[in-house]
């Protein structure tokens, strides 16, 4: 078997966790690669594109880019559709996913508390709220996107959303998303789900 690697660094967030959650879903044997924020600048250089997530395959090469990383995984261990339309559905929503993290992200260099509160509060009661009601929009009987089965597209919204339930970004409320019933539903369907219950049962034992 080739030796996979998924590099990201080490924490339960972000771009490459829910690839992460994929692979250990999966149960796939892959080398869990976390990585230092000290030893980051000099690997840089190296990744595809200059970011993480990056997973290597051996024998093949390094892919960046999150959402291809993650729909990669989801093709490879069937956790993500194989219908080419729903399938685009899925992917759809990840690059959605992609959009809030660029909009969200871009407050956190403001230096000026003042400015960001304002920004944060803006997006919370502006785009945030579209955003929530485009992704409710996608959502059928749920629990998943895709109804009853778990795909990768979930895992993105779990990892995701969840950071802004946790209240992850100041001036942001926990509730930023009380409007959207389906989307929390999934995501604490997600956090429910058996083997997301197990890895983070895992990482506590682990740490
Ligand atoms: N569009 C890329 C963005 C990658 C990205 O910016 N990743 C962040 C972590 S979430 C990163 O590597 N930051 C460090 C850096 O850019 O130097 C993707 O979706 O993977």
């Amino acid at each position: 078997m080739p030796t996979i690697t998924l590099s990201y660094f080490d924490f339960d967030g972000g771009r490459g966790e829910d690839s992460r959650l994929a692979l250990y879903i999966a149960g796939v044997d892959f080398v869990d690669d976390r990585v230092k924020p000290p030893t980051w600048p000099a690997r840089k250089g190296s990744t595809p594109f200059g970011g993480l997530p990056v997973l290597e395959i051996e024998g093949k090469g390094k892919l960046g880019q999150s959402n291809a990383v993650l729909t990669y995984i989801g093709r490879a261990y069937d956790l993500h559709p194989k219908d080419l339309w729903e399938a685009a559905r899925h992917e759809a929503i990840m690059a959605a996913v992609e959009e809030l993290r660029i909009a969200t992200g871009a407050t956190t260099s403001i230096k000026d508390e003042d400015a960001k509160k304002r920004a944060r509060e803006e997006l919370a009661s502006g785009l945030m709220q579209a955003w929530g009601a485009s992704v409710e929009a996608q959502l059928g009987d749920g629990p998943f996107v895709g109804g009853a089965e778990l795909n990768v597209v979930d895992l993105k919204l779990f990892v995701s959303v969840r950071f802004f339930l946790r209240g992850g970004a100041d001036y942001i409320g926990g509730d930023v998303f009380a409007a959207f019933p389906k989307l929390t539903g999934l995501v604490d369907a997600v956090a429910k789900h058996p083997k997301v219950v197990a890895y983070y049962a895992a990482r506590r034992a682990a740490s």
